[in-house]
């Protein structure tokens, strides 16, 4: 595996959670793989479980993890090509980045969407700069437009949670306060398309995601139908996509309180589990009640987080021997 941004670089779905399950059953059989090996996880943006299960992931594969954050702890770097450098930014990725490759194995970069400039964000701009200049095998941490380690955690989480072969999961934008990536929906979208479930989408109208991402899915305007007879529900919030009006593009289009995923929404499912990639504000995105339910699954699936990354560095470093 050269990068970890899609679906399709994890290969066959079945062997990947079969897979997932050894790791999680043996986290530290593969331990001597790692040895001498280093990987760099770059943070251009906060971070808590992604930083944390990244670098358990590659402590329990005897991958030895720095971790840089991007203008805190180093130079402020340039993205853009061709500009003069005469703002704040002292170092452009294109010296940076091989010089990062020379020092690692392995690199992990974490660069949130901008959510002003479409193309620059959909282009993957900085994450292919990484997989362009370092050399190295790179893996999405969440960048612009996906993230992958998150999809295949829930994809994780859903399959041993799961009471038939085809559940029904339904991914439900909520409110928030502030502009989100489409990140997390474009991937678990992906993710869903690619495995064995009834997949219904559900956003107020302007939410439309990239036709790309959502594939062959069902999208359901009405939330209350999209709910129905769910076995999961997945609330996450996102900006505007602009795949309507490209000049919305990151924009906030709605912040409709009667989204929020609360006891009223939760009765018309088949006592569905809740899924939520975290952080997730309370009592916007999902009422007290419900997160704290017995049906509330995002503590496992927050903790899945390790097996998923442990799984994509284990690849790498296989084909590294
Ligand atoms: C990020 C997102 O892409 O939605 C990371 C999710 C894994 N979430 C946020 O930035 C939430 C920030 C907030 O203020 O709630």
């Amino acid at each position: 595996m050269k990068s970890f941004l899609h679906v399709e670089d994890i290969g066959d779905l079945g062997k990947a959670l079969q897979e997932a399950r050894q790791v999680k059953e043996n986290p530290f059989a593969w331990k001597e793989l790692g040895k001498n090996k280093t990987i760099i996880l770059i943070f251009f943006n906060s971070s808590l479980r992604t930083r944390l299960s990244s670098q358990k992931a590659a402590l329990n594969l005897g991958i030895d993890p720095i971790v840089l954050n991007v203008g805190a702890d180093s130079w402020k770097l340039e993205s853009r090509l061709g500009v003069v450098m005469d703002g704040d930014s002292s170092e452009h990725l294109r010296e940076a980045i091989p010089v990062i490759g020379s020092y690692c194995d392995i690199i992990g970069v974490r660069s949130f969407a901008g959510l002003k400039d479409r193309e620059f964000d959909y282009a993957e701009t900085i994450l292919n700069q990484f997989i362009d200049y370092s050399g190295k095998p790179v893996i999405s941490l969440e960048s612009a437009t996906v993230h992958p380690c998150q999809a295949f955690a829930d994809l994780i989480t859903i399959e041993e949670y799961k009471a038939k072969v085809r559940p029904k999961v339904v991914m439900t934008w909520a409110p928030h306060p502030r502009a989100l990536p489409q990140a997390v929906p474009n991937s678990f979208a992906e993710w869903m398309n690619a495995a064995d479930v009834d997949f219904v989408i559900t956003h107020p109208e302007g939410y439309e995601l990239d036709p790309l991402f959502v594939g062959n899915a069902k999208v359901e305007y009405d939330q209350m139908k999209a709910l129905e007879g769910a076995d999961f529900v997945y609330a996450k919030n996102w900006s505007c996509p602009g795949t309507v009006n490209p000049e919305d593009y990151g924009k906030v289009l709605s912040k409709d309180m009667d989204w929020i995923v609360d006891s009223k929404h939760m009765a018309v499912t088949n006592n569905a589990y809740f899924m939520h990639c975290l952080p997730v504000r309370r009592n916007m995105i999902v009422s007290d009640e419900v997160i704290d339910s017995p049906r509330s699954i995002v503590i496992p699936e927050a903790a899945n987080r390790v097996v998923s990354a442990q799984v994509v560095m284990k690849r790498m470093l296989e084909e590294m021997k």
